[in-house]
């Protein structure tokens, strides 16, 4: 099929689902055409099956607000039109579902039919959707596009209750490229270099926005460390990265908690890591806790939005309320401390998440794109 995917080309979760699924269509055969602002940083590779098109904003000095949205309706319709483009499958709501349903109705005008599928990813929802300013035009954009997935049962219950939804959302989790965790163990594991033997690693990736609540991972780490002699490596830049770094300070640990930025090399760093960090005020379905399930890692989690789908309790790790910091450091230092437990709940994780596997999801989205033609 020749299919546009329009998302967030950043670090973001829903621009690394948005991202991996085009690759492994076009891997699949499927002519595939990224249209976002910049080239999708994990898009690694460009063929003749995949296409990157840059949306680019005229900056006119009298807008106080540049309109991003009318830029990207209008690539859309250039795009369908020149490659006889089939499906746009956007990937958050707030604009790209908007911006979808415009470009649909321009291109009706001019004969041709494109079908949107909308995939909710859980902040377009969860944290500005469903703000005032934005819930009309979002709910319109869920009501009127052709299909509607979500990432999680939590998210598709969540959506529903926020929301007036007149359309049934279908619900597909996000999922991993199994393989590319496989090789990375494969590869030499440079744990020595971040750690002595005897210390443990655990690890926390994000885009530290406050919904990630990264001062808790510190405060976990440092609990932690009373009991365990352990590093903690901190992935990922945002807003909140400051305070953490002041945190880690205070509390005396700054020596063990490496900053290390953003990287494309996940699979790597996860690789010698024990037990990964996920204490979020909601996700909506925890994409990093899955990678890091993948590489074999232990997930310490909130139980917050979608994350009990993934994580499950006593099994890949545990999960605990909000905010409560000693029930998750509790936690880590029960799987920490001893080399048997540690290895059973690694091996557990890698075992669940096979059923998150690009094989799995793959074909879901494939039977989505056809059924589009069915629904009206
Ligand atoms: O939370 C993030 O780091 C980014 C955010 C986004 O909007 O890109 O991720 C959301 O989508 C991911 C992919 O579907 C989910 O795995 C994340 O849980 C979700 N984040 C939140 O719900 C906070």
């Amino acid at each position: 099929m020749k299919i546009g995917i329009v998302c967030y080309p950043t670090f973001g979760g829903s621009g690394v689902v948005a991202t991996e699924l085009g690759m492994a269509l076009a891997n699949k055969g499927h002519e595939v055409h990224f249209i976002t602002y910049n080239q999708p940083v994990r898009l690694d590779f460009l063929s003749h099956q995949l296409h990157f098109h840059q949306v680019v904003i005229e900056e006119y000095p009298l807008f106080e607000y540049q309109p991003y949205e009318l830029a990207l309706s209008s690539k859309m319709v250039e795009i369908v039109r020149k490659y006889d483009l089939e499906v746009l499958h956007v990937h958050y709501a707030i604009p790209h579902a908007y911006a979808a349903f415009m470009a649909k109705q321009m291109l009706r005008e001019k004969g041709l039919d494109v079908r949107v599928v909308t995939t909710l990813h859980g902040t377009d929802i969860t944290l500005v959707g469903s703000h005032p300013t934005y819930k009309t035009a979002v709910e319109f954009s869920i009501n009127n596009s052709d299909v509607v997935t979500a990432v999680s049962n939590n998210l598709k219950e969540t959506t529903n209750k926020l929301f007036n939804i007149t359309k049934n959302i279908q619900v597909v989790y996000n999922f991993i490229d199994t393989e590319k965790y496989d090789n990375a163990h494969k590869e030499e594991c440079k744990r020595s270099a971040l750690a002595k033997p005897n210390e443990r690693i655990l690890t926390h990736i994000s885009n530290f926005r406050p919904v990630k609540r990264v001062e808790d991972v510190i405060k976990i780490f440092a609990e932690v460390k009373k009991e365990i002699p352990a590093k903690l490596l901190m992935i990922g830049e945002g807003p909140e990265k400051i305070k953490a770094k002041k945190l880690a300070k205070e509390l005396k640990i700054a020596d063990d908690v490496f900053f290390l930025g953003n990287s494309t090399e996940v699979a790597k760093i996860l690789c010698y890591t024990d037990v990964f960090l996920l204490p979020s005020q909601t996700e909506s379905f925890g994409l990093a806790a899955l990678e890091a399930m993948a590489a074999g890692t232990s997930v310490i989690s909130t139980n917050t939005g979608g994350l009990p789908e993934v994580n499950i309790q006593g099994k890949t790790g545990y999960l605990s309320n909000l905010g409560d910091v000693e029930d998750m450091a509790k936690n880590a230092i029960s799987i920490l401390k001893d080399d048997a437990i540690l290895e059973k709940f690694k091996q557990n994780a890698k075992e669940h998440t096979k059923q998150f596997s690009l094989e799995n999801i793959l074909p879901v989205y494939e039977e989505i794109y056809k059924s589009c033609y069915k629904v009206k």
